[in-house]
């Protein structure tokens, strides 16, 4: 900036009135910020963030998750000569014994259908899926795995028709020790899928054995096993990892 100088100022005022100005400058700007601050952290908080930047973050997440795997984007399918053993991570919700016999998937409809119980028989009237894909921890490791099961897509027309309209999925273990929230776009992806085989068998326990969620464009942690209860709604259900501080959508 060129001000011209008034030939009225000497240099000593003319230095007295910038920083004059500066401080003012920088006290109106500190009071902004914390003011600012302030009213941030009162604002209503979504896993640790306060929801303003956390509309900023999901704003970010739909357009690059959008961008990367809308209905079209798939990802990536491998042969089965790259079929890797995966390593079981995470026993949260796991520990109770598990009755194959007795185990029920409860499932609550979108705003007011009555509940229903299904049986993995009842999920086996649906198409199947098979394919094989990268599974990926957000701890660093990742494993190429053939994977069995019914299309997410597929459960909602048949047992909980209409509930595509929710703005989101809770998925919950029996004991509701562990628990995730998932996006509807991303539960309708058509990899989606409610999974009870690894590798060409029967899901083992330590893998969510009889029913768990593989849904390749999240990390492992949305991938919930032994799925319990299942429920839609509006608002971003409760999640494990995102009351930790991970990233809600962690999505790839
Ligand atoms: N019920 C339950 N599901 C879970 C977890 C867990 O602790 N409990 N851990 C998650 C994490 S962090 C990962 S990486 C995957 C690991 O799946 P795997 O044991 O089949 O490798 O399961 C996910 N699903
Ligand atoms: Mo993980």
């Amino acid at each position: 900036m060129s001000n011209p100088k008034s030939p009225l100022s000497t240099p000593e005022q003319e230095l007295a009135q910038r920083t004059r100005r500066g401080f003012l400058g920088l006290g109106v700007g500190a009071a902004a910020a914390v003011g600012g601050w302030q009213w941030l952290w009162s604002q209503p908080q979504m896993g640790g963030v306060p929801m303003p930047l956390r509309r900023v973050l999901d704003a970010n997440a739909r357009l690059t998750q959008g961008a990367l795997f809308g209905d079209q984007h798939l990802a990536p399918e491998f042969p089965p000569e790259r079929i890797q053993q995966i390593r079981a991570n995470g026993d949260f919700g796991l520990e109770a014994p598990l009755d194959p016999e007795s185990w029920r998937l409860a499932v609550t409809p979108y705003r007011g259908a009555a509940p229903a119980q299904l049986t993995l028989a009842d999920l086996k009237k649906l198409n199947k899926l098979d394919y094989t894909a990268e599974f990926k921890c957000i701890e660093g490791w990742s494993s190429i795995v053939r994977w069995g099961g019914v299309r997410f897509r597929d459960f909602v027309s048949m047992y909980a028709p209409g509930a595509e309209r929710a703005a989101f999925v809770s998925l919950e273990t029996p004991d509701k020790e562990y628990f995730v929230g998932v996006d509807m776009a991303s539960m309708l992806h058509p990899q989606t899928m409610l999974c009870f085989e690894k590798n060409g068998q029967p899901l083992e326990l330590a893998h969510g054995a009889p029913l768990r969620l593989v849904i390749p464009v999240k990390y492992g942690i949305k991938n919930i096993k032994r799925i319990g209860a299942i429920t839609f709604s509006d608002q971003p259900p409760l999640d494990y990892w995102a009351e930790e501080g991970y990233d809600y959508y962690a999505g790839l």
